[in-house]
């Protein structure tokens, strides 16, 4: 297998409109989910970081195309979380277009991974993008985070109704992650291997 050496790591651009988009034959990895799920998080565990990719209490603190390359052999894409209730209504219309002018665009990501909150059902949003990235034919994965937080006996009961609410066939990975605890990111590390 190759190899993908995380700790050379550097923060390269913050999109915010398509001529900032990054469009090479590096593969690309998305890092999608609502506010406040652990997009930011899930990356700076993978990257060994504190915070590389930053991390805020207030949801809503990723709000461009944050990118980051791995070794030179991959991108690392951190995009702002949808679904957070408070802010205004144009900061969200900014987002939205930002958000379609990303995913209107052929070849920008060879993987989508799809951030859930394993506590809970997954939202309206989740199942809007987990249908999106099943229509793009893209290939994805979906990380239930946060599992730290869930006792090991309601884990399994959580999986199957995130399983079921987002309609993910068998043949979709759906990985118990945690970026507190480091749960699943063997397993991410080497989907994301696999793409070099
Ligand atoms: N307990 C626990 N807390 C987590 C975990 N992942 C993230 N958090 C916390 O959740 C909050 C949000 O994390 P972020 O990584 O900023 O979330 P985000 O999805 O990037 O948020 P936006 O950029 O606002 O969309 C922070 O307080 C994190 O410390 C986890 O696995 N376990
Ligand atoms: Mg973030």
């Amino acid at each position: 297998m190759a190899s993908l050496n995380v700790n050379k790591a550097e923060f390269v651009r913050s999109a915010a409109s398509p001529e900032q988009f990054i469009r090479s034959s590096v593969p690309a990895v998305v890092f999608a989910g609502k506010s406040n799920v652990g997009k930011s998080s899930v990356i700076n565990r993978i990257l060994n970081r504190k915070n590389i990719a930053r991390v805020g209490n207030t949801p809503g603190k990723t709000v461009h195309i944050n990118y980051f390359l791995i070794d030179g052999k991959l991108y690392f894409l951190d995009l702002p979380g949808y679904g957070f209730a408070s802010v205004s209504r144009s900061e969200k219309e900014r987002w939205s277009v930002l958000m379609e002018q990303f995913f209107a665009e052929k070849d920008l990501y060879s993987l989508g991974i799809l951030i859930v909150d394993a506590r809970h059902a997954p939202t309206k949003d989740d199942v809007g993008m987990a249908s999106f990235f099943r229509q793009s034919g893209v290939p994805f994965l979906v990380l239930a985070n946060k599992t730290d937080k869930l006792k090991n006996s309601e884990l399994n009961a959580n999986l199957a109704l995130i399983r079921q609410t987002l309609d993910l066939g068998d043949d979709i990975s759906l990985i118990p992650f945690s970026a507190q605890s480091g749960q699943g990111r063997d397993l991410l590390l080497s989907a994301v291997t696999n793409l070099i």
